[in-house]
């Protein structure tokens, strides 16, 4: 009998450095992925050869060598079809293949028909791994080994591929924080962490959601329903319908906080432009409003704005939940008349905007490829908010009135990088870096919404329309403390990280003339029913917990995604009861306790309903079954 004679000479070898270079070669040929440092190369040109180690490794367990030959060969001819479905699905949607995109009807009829049309005959080159592996089988001799030096063999052989993956990821993380709990994007998960291994966590993280899913019948639904109608706050009639017909652009102000607003930094001011709009007589500046985004953050805060329920715990609910059925509020204002959109100038893929946008029911995505991205008009992330705001009004021209649309900036994130012509004030001074350059592309960003009023004036469209502004989540991590607390000028506690969750909120309505500063208390949760009642949309029979900001009989309490929650007496974090007034732990934190049962009580609710895909067991307001496209 012939044996396999490891490590030298072997089909085995063959077989992983063959795939492993289709692979590799086929990541330039087939994917346009940015690679930005020689480290990217570096993690790009290793990520797929830990997988391959192990799954073509299982063939040390196979003693036959026509089984183990075999197998080889199958393995082959499966990691080429992938990589192969992958680039031609590339060429279709400019995405990797996620289970949830390929289970969509609308997608799968799209890339069937075409499917033809986008093979090439260069496709091919992805199954050339398998012909070499095929011709060495045939024309390669193999020794025997002795059983032991097999079993020696074996160990070291596994421990060099767990050593490599670990190598591997502990490289990702490091370019990549939080890689694998917020997932990002398909494309930065293939690069960091290879095709295969994407394929597998996506195979993970969707079948895990599926089972979940699975065993809800709809039964949880009733309880819930109940505690929401209980919480549920009429609208104040003087503000409901006020704003009826009109157009409503909404718009994501990234990494905004609230202590920008009218605060100086260096005797320069921040935020000129929302300054104003603080004391204008048609715009409602909420300056008691909090975020409640978690790992997903943007994401986080688009999904609480559209569905008035939290992201998940942990995760990315864009990427995990991208296939339920939702009562968005582009979903309403869609069966209201409305044109609904989102104008983000970056990938479409990014957060899985593109599958999870149609499961909100967001008609239209603009997303990169609807901008024209001139010389100098890029920077940090990706195109600059001022031609971006420019460009955005140039499509709302062309969108059929009433519309709605979100819009979501970009330049005022992490790293805060600017170009030098951009930067309109210096930068502050202390130990981080983050929070010095933080002051400049905020100051930018506020520069990019005032142009963005004007050319909306210039359109024609500033009269018919309401603008909702937000902060999406802070942009200052508790990691800068110590720079904050020199700004502050004092010592930042769990009490001041709370606090520093305040985003600033605008409801902007032209000619209304009864704007004020409102200090009513609130977060991210509250802006569905508030715009929807503004438009005289009622919100009753839905499943949201937030309340309108405006009603009167609305109660005072945030709660954070990760526990932490805010009374108008107290706040919670840290385990510690703290008194409002004075920033304090409080002298008795017993009014704490009921809140933090009702705070987990609220969401773990959500969660039910997202875990279970509960809404797709509701009934609509005229009696039919929720449908959704995905389904
Ligand atoms: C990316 C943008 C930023 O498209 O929304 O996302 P973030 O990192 O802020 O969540
Ligand atoms: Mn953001």
């Amino acid at each position: 009998m012939r044996k396999f004679s490891w490590p030298k000479h072997s089909v085995l070898i063959i077989a992983v450095i063959a795939t492993w270079l289709t692979t590799y070669i086929g990541y330039f040929t087939s994917f346009n992925m940015k690679i930005d440092n020689a480290m990217q190369q570096f993690i790009l040109l290793i990520n797929p050869l830990a997988f391959l180690l192990f799954i073509y490794g299982v063939a040390l367990f196979i003693k036959k060598t026509k089984t183990r030959n075999r197998y080889i060969l199958a393995v082959s001819l499966i990691t080429s079809f992938i990589m192969f479905a992958n680039a031609v699905f590339y060429r279709f949607f400019t995405d990797f293949i996620t289970l949830p995109l390929l289970f969509q009807t609308s997608n799968f009829a799209d890339l069937s028909s075409s499917i033809t049309e986008n093979l090439r005959l260069l496709d091919l080159f992805f199954f050339s791994d398998a012909l070499i592996i095929f011709i060495a089988i045939r024309f390669f001799k193999q020794g025997p080994i002795q059983e032991s030096s097999r079993k020696m063999g074996r160990k070291v052989y596994f421990a060099a591929a767990a050593t490599l993956m670990m190598f591997n990821l502990a490289l990702a993380e490091a370019q990549r924080p939080q890689l694998l709990t917020r997932s990002f994007d398909r494309e930065l998960l293939v690069k960091n962490i290879g095709t295969y291994n994407y394929h597998l966590y996506d195979l993970f993280v969707q079948s895990k959601s599926h089972a979940q899913r699975t065993f809800a019948d709809g039964t949880e639904l009733t309880e819930i329903e109940n505690y929401v109608k209980a919480n549920h706050a009429q609208p104040d009639p003087k503000m409901f319908g006020t704003a009826k017909g009109k157009n409503v652009i909404i718009v994501s102000l990234e990494s905004l906080q609230n202590f920008v607003i009218n605060n100086n930094m260096d005797g320069h001011e921040i935020t000129p432009f929302l300054n104003e709009l603080t004391n204008d007589k048609d715009t409602f500046y909420f300056d008691n409003f909090y975020q409640q985004t978690g790992l997903g953050k943007t994401s986080d805060s688009e999904f609480i704005v559209e569905n008035s329920l939290y992201g998940r715990n942990g995760s990315a609910v864009f990427f995990t939940h991208s296939g339920n059925t939702y009562n968005s509020l582009s979903e309403r204002l869609g069966e209201n008349g409305y044109a609904t959109s989102v104008m983000h100038a970056n990938s479409k893929s990014f957060w899985n905007r593109d599958i999870m946008y149609k499961a909100l029911n967001v008609q239209k995505f603009y997303d990169v490829d609807s901008y024209t991205i001139g010389e100098d008009e890029a920077v940090n992330w990706g195109m600059k908010d001022i031609p971006f705001f420019h460009q955005s009004v140039d499509l709302m021209k062309d969108i059929k009135q009433p519309f709605a649309t979100r819009m979501i900036t970009l330049t005022n994130h992490h790293p805060f990088d600017l170009d030098e012509q951009d930067k309109l004030i210096p930068e502050y001074t202390s130990n981080s870096n983050t929070l010095n350059k933080y002051f400049q592309t905020v100051r930018y960003m506020d520069e990019a919404v005032k142009e963005f009023f004007e050319d909306l004036k210039e359109s024609g469209l500033y009269e018919d329309s309401i603008i909702v502004m937000y902060g999406d989540h802070y942009g200052i991590s508790e990691n800068h403390n110590k720079a904050m607390g020199m700004y502050m000028d004092k010592e930042i506690t769990p009490f001041d990280n709370a606090e520093l969750q305040k985003v600033p909120l605008f409801i902007h309505m032209p000619g209304s003339g009864e704007g004020k500063q409102m200090h009513e208390l609130g977060g991210q949760v509250d802006i569905r029913p508030t715009i929807l009642h503004l438009l005289g949309i009622d919100t009753k029979a839905d499943m949201q917990f937030g309340s309108d900001l405006f009603s009167p009989d609305r109660e005072p309490f945030v709660i954070f995604r990760d526990g932490r929650l805010v009374t108008d007496k107290n706040i919670y974090a840290q385990e510690i009861c703290y008194d409002i007034e004075t920033g304090e732990p409080a002298s008795d934190a017993a009014p704490c306790k009921p809140y933090i049962e009702r705070a987990n009580t609220e969401l773990n609710y959500s969660d039910t309903i997202i875990n279970g895909d509960l809404l797709r067991f509701k009934e609509r307001p005229d009696g039919s079954p929720e449908l959704n496209e995905s389904k």
